[in-house]
């Protein structure tokens, strides 16, 4: 018998276990999930802080270890094929791998200036310049992506591993108030709505514990 269990932070803060969490979810394998440090605040603090070690998403299968969002991904696109995590087709695959990767190693400004923070409203948040490219490639992206395969997905009706990469980027354009065009908007809500969305918000609602760097001013 299968046994998975996911590792993760908090449902507010912490935008990997969120990714990690919509992609174990789309693959349909049942799992059980494990936060760690919640009723901490310090601990939390301080972990956040760290760079590079008790990363979460980590995804314990059997007796298999898998960490890093990228890895779980391919891990459950492998077990899980019938899940269609990624398009059937060479190309739109391809290209979902590769915007997948931007977001995995790119956007460095966007996510330490806006992080995201779902209990948080900053209307008129003023965004700085190069956070401002990030937000204007990213809408690229899903533009270019929207405009090809047609939404309400990146990848056409297909919900990918993309759409669970980008989904926490929905989250803070929505907490800093970001302008978006009407396609970009369109996109952004179809995703907030998704009943996994809305479910983790709730979550995160009710989280008790604060980091109180995420919830200062920029
Ligand atoms: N490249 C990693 C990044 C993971 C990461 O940075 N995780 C953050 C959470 S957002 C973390 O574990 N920070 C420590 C903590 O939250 O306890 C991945 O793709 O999973």
């Amino acid at each position: 018998m299968d046994e998975a269990t996911l590792i993760i932070s908090s449902k507010n803060y912490s935008s990997w276990s969120l990714r990690g969490w919509l992609i174990t979810r789309m693959s349909g394998l049942p799992f059980n999930e494990k936060s760690i440090a919640l009723d901490d605040a310090s601990t939390r603090e301080e972990l956040l802080l760290r760079s590079s070690s008790i990363l979460v998403p980590c995804l314990l299968h059997n007796d298999v270890s898998i960490w890093d969002t990228m890895a779980i991904a391919e891990y459950l696109n492998e077990l899980r094929p019938e899940a269609q995590m990624l398009p059937s087709e060479r190309l739109p695959r391809a290209r979902c791998r590769s915007i997948s990767g931007e977001m995995h190693s790119g956007f460095s400004a966007l996510r330490s200036s806006l992080p995201m923070n779902l209990r948080s409203r900053r209307p008129d948040f003023k965004v700085w310049s190069s956070a401002q490219a990030d937000i204007e490639r990213i809408a690229s992206i899903w533009r270019e992506c929207i405009g090809i395969w047609g939404g309400p997905f990146l990848f056409g009706r297909q919900y990918t591993v993309a759409d669970a990469m980008y989904a926490p980027v929905c989250t803070r354009f929505t907490t800093y108030d970001v302008r978006l065009d009407e396609t970009c908007t369109g996109y952004k809500d179809h995703i907030l709505a998704l009943p996994e969305m809305i479910e983790w918000t709730r979550a995160a609602l009710d989280e008790q514990g604060e980091v109180s760097e995420l919830d200062v001013e920029f």
